[in-house]
């Protein structure tokens, strides 16, 4: 697939525009992170949709005009992009990497690049060993510290991929082999499978006659970059992605049982593994024996937790946390899916950091059967998401309530995403918060106040009574940023009393609260919202990975807010 591939592209291009001295690249830079977004969050493979609808496709995707297109086109075509080598000749420098670290944006990258001559990673490592950054003007000795820190988190978190890269990418690969007509079953196993919100390497299990043909096939496919091991029961390739990718071919008895192993994780197929030998069996992944090694179970998953005396559950439960008990008892949760949710609160507009306005938010959300959304843009001090002041905000929310009048289909709710100032008070008035039909809250600023701080600074924002939703709870980016330092416990117990909705944010890299904190604020009876924190039309389609931590979190229907229909939900939020 190659999706990322492109995306990543597009992003150091819009990155080196910025650079570009001289010409006014504003328009440009944009129109190559739009691009860049949509392809990213895109759920189909892109060569696919190319192949099939050619130029004309790519430029009904939300973002894509003609001269990107065009790019897409040429890269699937020649595998490479005129563009993008002459601007690399003029930077040569890695800004996919070095943009990842916590507090370097391309500017700063290209000045270390200029003044000290940072191309790499590496590079910037070796700089901070030696001080040589905090005696650049504008840097000192707490930006040197920052990126050391950076660097860090950069490091430990190199071979797990998002699950949001992973997923489409194994989906493709398993397309490939079902099309190719050579394969019986062809699916995903592994934490992919269950959801898991990063990924260590792709596993995909496949039930064939035809072994050697599906290996050269499977060893050939568009998104492999190159062969580590292959034989005819297991082959690994590593994918262009960054990750390796396991195809194991099994018989079809042992399908199954196969797919129960393989999808694990580890400690529940070993908890798994005692119970059959508790009952004198023998448990792996060509079966269950029984005690003179005849087979009692293997062609489904359903009968071998059937067999062991246990209802089967859903992979993403599958964590060894109690679900084998439940499961025991006969009382495993109905977990939410995704056709359960109705509705939307996280969305934003070109009225603030948004790439599409509210008219096409809407469109497309009512094409995926949306049944309402919320309005959620940034409030005033999110300066660079163009964030708006009371004032705006009335223009705003007059321009939605004209919407709501004329829009059919779906309905819009009034909303906004405001900012937790430092002291916990909210960053917009209490006039024209009135005015919406709800709010979110979040923290976007002064993310490191000490654990005791933070705390209080939350606590105090709930209690002004004006907060419906606690957006993105945790702060935390995958792989780049850690969490915000808070008591979660306490602000969990004040989040009851004042009745606030915990939000599910379903943006990949954000998975924000995630499944250990869902757990732990389900204890406390609070109620959740998996939002998609659209910032483009493409992005509503990535409710899927909110709804995979929800269910790793053991959320049922009942326990997700916008799994009720609109009028439940304007009642629910009224009081
Ligand atoms: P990952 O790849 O690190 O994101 O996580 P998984 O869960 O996909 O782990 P992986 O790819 O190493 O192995 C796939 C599954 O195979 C794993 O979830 C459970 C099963 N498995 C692997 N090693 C063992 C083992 O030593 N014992 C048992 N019982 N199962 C194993
Ligand atoms: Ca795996
Ligand atoms: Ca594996
Ligand atoms: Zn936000």
């Amino acid at each position: 697939m190659y999706n990322q591939k492109i995306a990543a592209i597009f992003y150091e291009i819009a990155n080196m525009l910025v650079l570009d001295k001289g010409v006014d690249r504003k328009f440009e830079v944009l129109a190559y992170r739009k691009a860049a977004q949509t392809i990213e969050s895109l759920q189909e493979d892109i060569f696919d949709l190319y192949k099939k609808y050619g130029i004309k496709g790519l430029m009904e995707l939300p973002g894509i005009g003609k001269s990107t297109a065009a790019a897409i086109e040429e890269y699937i075509e020649t595998g490479k992009m005129a563009k993008y080598e002459k601007l690399k000749k003029l930077y040569p420098i890695d800004f996919l990497s070095l943009t990842k670290i916590q507090g370097l944006g391309a500017k700063s990258v290209f000045r270390l690049y200029q003044e000290l001559g940072i191309k790499n990673v590496a590079d910037l490592k070796e700089a901070v060993g030696k001080h040589k950054i905090s005696q650049l003007d504008g840097f000192g000795e707490k930006s040197e510290d920052d990126i050391a820190k950076g660097i860090a988190q950069f490091e430990s978190s190199k071979g797990r991929m998002l699950l949001g890269t992973a997923l489409p990418e194994a989906e493709a690969i398993v397309k490939q082999l079902r099309d190719s007509g050579l394969v019986e079953n062809a699916v995903i196993g592994g934490s992919t499978r269950r959801m898991k919100e990063t990924v260590g390497d792709i596993d995909i299990l496949v039930t064939t006659e035809k072994s050697k043909p599906v290996t050269d096939l499977f060893t050939r496919l568009s998104g492999v970059e190159r062969i580590i091991a292959t034989g005819p029961t297991k082959t690994t390739v590593l994918l262009g992605i960054g990750i390796t990718c396991d195809m194991r071919v099994v018989e079809s008895k042992s399908f199954g049982a196969a797919l129960q192993y393989f999808t694990g994780n580890k400690d529940h197929n070993v908890r798994l593994r005692e119970i059959a030998i508790k009952n004198g069996c023998k448990l792996n992944e060509y079966g269950l024996f029984d005690k003179r090694g005849k087979s009692i179970a293997g062609k489904t998953e359903e009968e071998i937790y059937e067999k062991l005396g246990m209802d089967p559950m859903p992979p993403e439960m599958r964590e060894n946390r109690g679900e084998i008990d439940l499961a025991i008892a006969h009382k495993l949760p109905d977990l939410v899916e995704l056709e359960d949710i109705r509705g939307d609160f996280h969305v934003h507009t070109d009225h603030s950091d948004g790439a599409n306005t509210l008219e096409e938010m809407a469109e497309a959300a009512k094409k995926l059967g949306r049944s309402y959304i919320g309005i959620s843009d940034h409030s005033k001090n999110e300066r660079i998401a163009n964030g708006m002041d009371d004032k705006k905000f009335a223009v705003h929310l007059d321009q939605i309530e004209r919407f709501q009048e004329k829009v059919s289909g779906i309905k819009i709710l009034k909303g906004a995403e405001i900012d937790i100032l430092k002291d916990g008070s909210l960053d917009l008035g209490n006039k024209i918060m009135d005015r919406m039909d709800y709010t979110l809250a979040s923290i976007h600023t002064n993310l490191s106040m000490s654990r005791e701080e933070m705390t209080k600074r939350i606590i105090t924002a709930f209690e002004t009574g004006y907060v419906s939703v606690w957006a993105h709870p945790t702060d935390r980016i995958i792989n780049e940023r850690p969490s915000i330092n808070v008591d979660l416990d306490k602000v969990f117990e004040s989040a009851k009393e004042n009745n606030i909705v915990m939000e599910i944010d379903a943006l990949p890299d954000r998975l924000d609260l995630n499944d250990e904190n869902i757990f732990k604020a389900r204890k406390y009876g609070l109620k959740f919202s998996i939002d998609t924190d659209s910032h483009s039309t493409s992005n509503f389609e990535l409710l899927r990975y909110g709804v995979g931590m929800a269910r790793r979190g053991w959320l049922t229907k009942n326990d997700v807010v916008n799994t009720m229909s609109y009028d439940q939900v304007m009642k629910y939020f009224k009081k």
